[in-house]
Parts: structure tokens; sequence; C-alpha cells
């Protein structure tokens, strides 16, 4: 049952070995015929290889999902050779024999295993693939099947040692390996799909929204959850491409465009930051004249909360911020665009997610923001109001420094993205000490400084850094008191809405400790 090898059809994803392959078949009279991609790859290295779109007559089409599923390919894969009703078919139709196939699939597999999304791994199941290999298993008395690399050289070596033939033995074998293959990839896909099927979570296709997939469960282990997209795509963790690192739960995409949003208000033309998250508020946020500068800065002010944390960056991430990164512990890094060398320092701890978003979100950018109520759902636009929009009004006798005018407006910028309650402690455009989603504005204010004492004490400062820092609150002080703990903490400058009933007792208290204070006119409430 040797069968000579008159004309194969290659068709690969994976393309390692090809070339060296393909240059071996031709070497023993081979004819090949290839798809697209493969055929490119081919002819580049100077073999001669027919395009399969030139034996079918048609174009591959529909994005690729259509170019090897013709009679044409089947016929040449199915005929048996002698038999005369099948041979005279194929002299009818002009079809000519396929004795190879070398086929490997779309990479089903590891698209669901680098996070990718809904419709991305629909686009990565294989048809074509999988049918021909079927069909050359199938007729493998006549047709030898090849589906991995490794198993070129066993070919090969089969082509030299029986006169450019195969031996049934080995279409035998390459048959069941074949077999193992698609049913193999098969599963894999049903068990994917299996997956996106448990949502039981509500269904938001139905307002436009775009399955981007099932997460394996919400906030809590019990809870059901989906991630959807909307129409108008923001650049953001809902479109950002993963490059590495398991799929992200439900946490992790809440935290993670927390911190891509607060990222934001930085202009990475003006200054290089960073910011960390933990729990959807910052923990430590900072400017820099770089990167790792900036993340240094971040860490400092809150170590503790960082651990386990998201990072996002408003500049392409670079080896030396990598290489920082890497000496803890963090679930995410999200920035627009990385380097090579920081994609590969990266690439050493497997389970870090790595986002390049593309671009940053304007923080000016119109949109929407969406909660639920008991039968009801919350809708607002989205808080685009922006720090160098604003009028700093001072209402206080002294006016701020330079330097603690640029503070106030760097924490300002931050309070914007901390859960209220806030209050923010800054000092040289870094944070210092972060109170958040407190019910009473006085217990954001010392728990702020406690954490700044905290951070003093591991750093080994002789004090704390809110020592003559800026403070700033997303709402206005409805007493002096929330004020003058922040000016016990050691706070110089404030920067406030301004608005209460009692802002004349407020900017009072403020004089009589020669403090400055400005008023914003703009609230940051964020619940
Ligand atoms: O989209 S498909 O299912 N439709 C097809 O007709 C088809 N034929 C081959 N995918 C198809 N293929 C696959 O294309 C092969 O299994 C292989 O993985 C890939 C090779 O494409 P290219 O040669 O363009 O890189």
């Amino acid at each position: 049952h040797p069968r000579r090898v008159t004309r194969a059809l290659l068709s690969v994803s994976d393309k390692t070995g090809l070339i060296e392959f393909a240059q071996a078949l031709a070497s023993h009279g081979v004819e090949l015929v290839s798809t697209g991609g493969t055929a490119k790859a081919i002819a580049a290295a100077g073999l001669k290889v027919k395009d399969v779109s030139e034996l079918t007559g048609f174009p591959e089409m529909m994005d690729g999902r259509v170019k090897t599923l013709h009679p044409k390919v089947h016929g040449g894969l199915l005929a048996i050779r002698d038999n005369a009703e099948h041979a005279s078919a194929m002299k009818t139709h002009g079809i000519a024999p396929i004795d190879l196939l070398v086929v490997n699939l779309y990479p089903f597999e590891a698209t669901v295993d680098k996070g990718a999304g809904f419709e991305e791994c629909i686009e990565n199941i294989d048809i074509g693939g999988p049918a021909m290999i079927r069909a050359a298993a199938k007729n493998h008395d006549d047709v030898a099947v090849v589906v991995e690399a490794q198993d070129y050289q066993a070919v090969l070596d089969e082509l030299a040692a029986n006169n450019g033939a195969t031996t049934l033995k080995l279409r035998r074998r390459l048959a069941a390996k074949a077999y193992a293959r698609t049913g193999a990839y098969d599963a894999a896909i049903s068990n994917w799909f299996s997956r996106q099927l448990e949502i039981d979570a509500p269904d938001f296709r139905a307002f436009g929204g775009r399955l981007i997939q099932a997460l394996r469960y919400g906030e809590n282990p019990h809870q059901t959850a989906a991630f959807y997209a909307l129409p108008d795509k923001r650049p953001g963790v809902s479109t950002a491409r993963q490059l590495q690192g398991k799929e992200l739960s439900y946490n992790n995409i809440n935290d993670t465009d927390a911190a891509y949003e607060c990222i934001g208000e930085f202009d990475a033309k003006r200054t290089a930051a960073c910011v960390i998250v933990k729990h959807a508020n910052p923990c430590g946020v900072a400017e820099g004249p770089d990167l790792v500068s900036a993340y240094r800065r971040a860490l400092a002010c809150d170590s503790t909360s960082a651990f386990g944390g998201i990072i996002a960056m408003n500049r392409a991430l670079d080896a030396d911020t990598a290489r920082e990164i890497t000496k803890i512990f963090t679930e995410v890094i999200i920035a627009p665009d990385a380097s090579e060398e920081a994609i590969a320092i990266i690439g050493a701890r497997k389970n870090l997610r790595l986002l390049l978003a593309g671009s940053l979100p304007d923080p000016r950018a119109a949109g929407f923001t969406a909660k639920t109520v008991a039968g009801g759902l919350l809708v607002q636009s989205r808080d685009n109001a922006v720090v160098d929009d604003m009028t700093f009004k001072v209402v206080t006798r002294r006016a701020p420094t330079d330097a603690e005018m640029r503070d106030l407006k760097f924490a300002f910028r931050v309070a914007k993205h901390v859960k209220s309650n806030t209050i923010i402690y800054a000092k040289d455009l870094a944070t210092v000490g972060i109170g958040a989603g407190q019910m009473s504005r006085v217990d954001s204010a010392r728990i702020a400084a406690r954490k700044a004492q905290d951070a003093a004490n591991e750093l080994k400062l002789a004090e704390p850094l809110t020592k003559g820092s800026v403070v700033a609150s997303d709402a206005f002080f409805p007493f002096a008191d929330g004020m003058l703990a922040c000016i016990e903490a050691g706070a110089t400058a404030v920067v406030q809405p301004g608005g209460s009933m009692r802002d004349d007792e407020v900017i009072k208290a403020a004089d009589e400790h020669g403090i400055a204070m400005v008023f914003t006119g703009t609230r940051h409430f964020r619940h």
C-alpha cells in the first residue's frame, strides 16, 4: 500500500518548521498547494506554491471563513483512487488528487487561555481545517494527514525510504492522531461554550450590550456575572488587549476600570503618572519625571494596601518600571502601551495580567454611569469635570504658594476618583495619605493622617509626610472640625468645593491657623 505523494495541501496556523518541510517536499517533486498565509510564507522562502483559490476558482472570502470548503479540495482528499466511479467523477469535474494534507488549526485553545473575549474565541473556531483533517483521515488508504509539526520528520523519513511514497502503517497512525486532534479541538470548544452559557446574570445584550465574556463569578463566589461592552467604545478595560495572565475576575475588571479612569486625569505629554488601586479606591497616586519614579512614589503612599493591587500608568510601560513592579505581588497592570523589553519582563510572571489599552481615557469625554436600586436603574452623565477647567478661588487671607497650588490641583484630581467621603493629603505631586469611603469627613481626615503616620514609621521618617502637605476634600466641610483635623495632621493649604452654610466659620478657622484655602465650586462625590 505505499502511496506516492504527488500533491500536498498545506494550511497551517502554527508555521513552525513549515519552510524546511515544504523545501523537503519540493525536493521530492511534490506540488505544493496552500491557503493565503501559508502560501505567502512558502513563496517568501523562494519555493513554488499554488494558491488554494487558484485550485478552487474562488477567492478566500468572509474573513477567511471560507477558503478550502470546496469540492476541488474535498474531492481531492476523499476520492478513492482505485474506485472507477470516483476516478471518473474526478475526471468529469477536474478534481486533482491531494495525497498529503498538512493542517494545524486556528489556535482556539491558546485564544481562550489568553483570556480573549467571546467574539475573538468564536472567530478562532476552525471549520475548514477540521473538515479537511477528517476527510483526509477517513481516506487514509490514499492520503496522509499531518496535524502537528512534530510529525513532519516521520513523513520525510518515509518519503526518503520509499522513493517518495508513504506506507499504510504511517498513514493509519497519522489518521488516528488526526481524529484525536479534531476530537480534542471540539471538546475544547464545547467546554468553553458551555461556560459561556452559565450566565444567569442579567442579560444586557437586549440593551445593545455585546457579551465580552461570562465571568466565573461576581463580586462574591455565590454571585453570577458577565462582562458586556457597550457600543460607545472608550479606551479602558473593556477595549484593552490582554497580553498575558489568567482571565480577569469581576473585581479585577472593576478595579482596573477605577485605576484607568483615574490615570486619564494625567496628561501623558505633561507628566508621567501612576495610580495603584485596591478595592476600587486609589491607595497611591503620583506624578514623576518618569514612570518608575511615579510608581515608586505612588507605592510609598501606602505600600501595605498596594500588595495585590491594580496598577495604571499614563505612558507606555518601560523596562525599568516593569522590573520594579515585579518586586511585589500585583494583580493587573494597565497602560496605553508597553515596550518589548517590558513585555518580556512581565512575561516571567505568568499570573500577572498585562492590559494594553492603546490610548488613555479622555477625562472630559461624555458618557454615563449607572447603578441599580431595587427594581430600578439610576443613570447619570459621567463626572467629566476636570481640574484644568476649574477656577480655584482663594477665600482665605493667605493665598497658596505656587508649590501648594500645584499640589492642590493634583490632590483634587485624585479626589474625584476616591469614594466619598474622601480626604487626600498630597505633597510634591504624590499622595501621602488617602482617606476613603467614610460616613464622616472627620474620620476620613483622621484615617488618612494615621495611614501617613504608618507609612512614616515603615519608611523610618522623622515625621509623617502630611506635615507640610496640602489637602483636598471631595465635598465641602459642613463644619470646621474636618478641616481642623487636616490642619492638626500638618496640612498648610486646603482645596474644597465650598458651598456650605457654614463656609464663613470654616474660612475663619483657616485664617486663624494661617491656612491657605481655595474653593473649586465643583463637587466630586463618588459612591
Ligand atoms: O475559517 S476556516 O474555518 N475556513 C476554511 O475554509 C479554512 N481552511 C483552512 N479556516 C480554514 N483553514 C485554516 O486556516 C487552517 O486550519 C489553518 O489553521 C489556517 C491557515 O491559514 P493561512 O494559510 O491563511 O495562515
